[in-house]
């Protein structure tokens, strides 16, 4: 075994004296002061974001933890990447990573580590091909991130999608392919971004990044305030230059075309105009008042500049087989420049997932063993003001931490029950309820919104927080300026609170119902199929449709993002999981800073101390008393070659007396439950040992010697 380091404060807290918030907490602070950023509860790596940079991911560190056991180092994030490798490679079982934590504790950190340490310590062999498939898996991050990521107020580099991907693993544990899936785009920030806030980074990566003769091509001015959609929040400058010689140097390791790099880079551009485009009425017609800008986009979409200015203007309006045009007024005009905006931004970046995704497998090898699935997605977050975004991205993070309660606290107890080992149950808050008010049918507020969505007349907001207000009166964890309006978080009219597991958060309803229905008139998909540009118009095949053709009212955008939640969870149940608990010490990026109030917080709900608690009282690893007895028989003298004396369980015990493992042991119904890895080590260390024996007596045996 290698030299351990010197220990500070306890490298796992369930070795904590006494289970308290305050040794907890003290125990994280002492750790993170002398810089070690990660500690375990049993196999849950619990991760600080450190703020400055770590020497701990090199090549020594790779060696260190390859193939190791948890316990046989200090804590490393590596460790469990190794483990869920090795449950992959020594049992065949698909296993996955689940990263949790809010926005900015250093999921999306965590989740590079991962791969590039997955990376490093496969293909032994050398195989190109798997080598480019590594590459591949690992510059994606740069292009996801220029496309998905944006400065937000609590982090610079913040995910606004959620991102889950599979790596596909061969016969000899080499990774051979993967697939990303990608969940709901936080699109509004193309066209309007809040104070100190800006817009996704690829924006301000081709205005500050791109040549002369490239900004020249889309008609583009380096400064990112002469356009509406960059000039609304923070000015600051982030390492744009650097960034985009990545994004183009991830765009030809992955094997993107140049001429799908440019119908990329010019759909950017063409937001950027389309977002200066304003619109003024006269008499009973409207008009563009900046020519140039459409012109520019028309010209950067391959569409005509008719075509461009009739779907900006008009719309087509179908009634009983009858083909109308209709004039829109300004501020009918400005709603569809922006949805036009988003749509096209939103389609852009699922093309270019896809895209990625077949360049990721390796071309003729369709068959894989085993999957590490990694799920880095949004945190849960709390803005000034929260919208339609914020409530799914904290669903989602309600979804995730009821995942982890499944698995981790209520599973685990209730087979101890049922095995009869003697167990206190520890209570931890269930946030099932908190699902239930978003999810639940006919009851749950994403049913509320669809309802209000479909019904004919005119719906507004209001009207949906009214029928809110109606439903989900006596919900404890909801209420609304209308139920309690001496509630001084309540400020407004608009505002309702959902009490979620991590903290409260006043939610702003306006909005909601657009963002639900997500309309886009047929006149827009029309134009962007009949685009000059094959990979463009590839986006839009919906446009193809008959003008006079009735669409099937497409489902919500609620509806879809439950139903790809549920459809994540089910993918994250089949597998075995482990977890990653990301924590942040302050809000303000300091590396030394540790702000008690807000670790405490995050410990809190996150249901760390509750996991501890399980843990400690909990046991490492059962297993039926059949195949135990099968796996170590041979290492006591009682049980091998076989044990006659009683049952399985009365065979498992006598071995375990004799090997002195019987304070750490419980014997339940049908499984023995072992306490701490230690003894399984040395279990498996007794088989190791025996193992060359016994293929000798077994031969000695054959061939009748014995
Ligand atoms: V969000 O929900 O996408 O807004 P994340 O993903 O949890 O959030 P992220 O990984 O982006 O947070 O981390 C935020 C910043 O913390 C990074 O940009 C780094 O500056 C910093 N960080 C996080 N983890 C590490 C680390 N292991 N070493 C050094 C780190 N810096
Ligand atoms: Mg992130």
């Amino acid at each position: 075994m290698a030299m351990k380091e010197k220990e500070v404060g306890v490298e796992d807290f369930v070795l904590l004296d006494e289970v308290t918030l305050e040794n907890f907490l003290e125990n994280i602070k002492v750790r993170f002061d002398s810089r070690k950023i990660y500690t375990y509860i049993g196999e849950v790596c619990v991760s600080m974001n450190p703020y400055r940079q770590m020497n701990i991911y090199g090549p020594d560190n790779v060696n260190k933890y390859k193939g190791r056991e948890l316990f046989e180092n200090t804590p490393h994030i590596f460790a469990i990447a190794d483990a869920a490798y090795r449950a992959i490679k020594q049992r065949h079982r698909d296993t996955c990573i689940m990263i949790s934590g809010e926005s900015g504790a250093g999921k999306t950190e965590a989740s590079k580590i991962i791969m590039k340490y997955i990376a490093a310590i496969t293909n032994a062999g050398g195989q190109n091909e798997i080598e480019r498939v590594k590459n591949v898996l690992i510059q994606s991050n740069a292009i996801l991130e220029t496309f998905g990521n944006a400065k937000t107020s609590r982090n610079d580099n913040s995910s606004r999608f959620g991102k889950y991907m599979d790596i596909e693993f061969d016969y000899k544990s080499d990774p051979v392919g993967g697939v990303i899936t990608n969940y709901l785009l936080e699109k509004s920030r193309v066209i309007q971004q809040q104070p100190g806030e800006r817009n996704f980074h690829c924006f301000y990566q081709l205005l500050r990044g791109s040549s002369d003769s490239d900004l020249k091509q889309f008609y583009l001015n380096r400064d990112p305030s002469q356009y509406f959609y960059t000039n609304q929040g923070s000015k600051e400058t982030l390492s744009e230059q650097n960034d985009y010689k990545a994004t183009t140097n991830a765009f030809k390791a992955l094997g993107f075309t140049n001429d799908e790099v440019s119908t990329i880079w010019k759909i950017i551009a063409a937001i950027l105009h389309l977002g200066n485009i304003s619109f003024k009425s006269e008499e009973d017609n409207i008009v563009i008042s900046n020519q140039a800008s459409l012109q520019y986009a028309a010209k950067l979409l391959l569409v005509t500049e008719s075509d461009m200015r009739n779907s900006v203007t008009q719309r087509v309006i179908a009634a009983r087989g009858d083909v109308m045009m209709k004039f829109h007024d300004v501020t009918q005009a400005e709603f569809g420049r922006d949805a036009l905006a988003k749509a096209i931004y939103d389609r852009l970046f699922t093309w270019i997932i896809s895209r990625i995704n077949k360049s990721i497998v390796v071309p003729g090898q369709k068959r894989y063993n085993n999957v590490i699935g990694v799920l880095d997605i949004y945190g849960f977050e709390i803005f000034d003001v929260n919208s339609f975004e914020q409530f799914c991205i904290n669903y989602c993070n309600e979804k995730l931490q009821q995942l982890f309660i499944e698995l981790v606290l209520k599973q685990e107890q209730e087979e101890y029950n049922r095995e009869g080992i003697e167990w206190t149950n520890i209570d931890y808050f269930n946030n099932q309820i908190i699902c239930e008010l978003v999810e639940q049918p006919h009851k749950g507020i994403i049913s509320i919104m669809d309802e209000a969505c479909l019904t004919v007349g005119k719906v507004t907001d209001q009207t949906l927080l009214d029928a809110m207000d109606t439903k989900l009166a006596n919900h404890p964890h909801y209420t609304s300026r209308q139920l309690k309006p001496m509630d001084k978080e309540l400020k407004h009219r608009e505002n309702f609170r959902i009490t979620h597991y991590a903290g409260d958060v006043v939610y702003k309803i306006t909005g909601f119902i657009e963002k639900n229905r997500d309309t886009l008139y047929q006149d827009f998909k029309r134009l962007l199929y009949h685009s000059k540009d094959k990979n463009l118009s590839d986006m839009w095949p919906e446009g193809a449709q008959d003008i006079a053709a009735t669409t099937k009212r497409p489902l919500t955008a609620g509806t879809l993002f439950q139903k790809s939640m549920i459809d994540l969870v089910a993918t994250l149940l089949k597998k075995e999981p482990f977890y990653v608990r990301c924590i942040k010490p302050n809000d303000t990026k300091s590396p030394t800073i540790f702000d008690d109030e807000r670790v405490e917080h995050q410990v809190r709900y996150l249901g760390l101390l509750e996991n501890v608690r399980v843990r400690r009282a909990g046991f490492v690893h059962r297993q039926r008393y059949d195949k135990f007895l099968l796996r170590y028989k041979m290492i006591s003298q009682y049980t091998w070659p076989n044990f006659k004396a009683g049952s399985d369980k009365d065979g498992v015990k006598v071995l375990v007396k004799e090997k002195g493992f019987a304070n750490d042991v419980k014997f339940g119904k049908t499984k023995i439950f072992i306490r701490s890895p230690q003894t399984l080590f040395a279990l498996e260390k007794a088989r190791n040992e025996m193992m060359p024996h016994i293929v000798t007596l077994l031969q000695k045996q054959v061939r009748g010697w014995i």
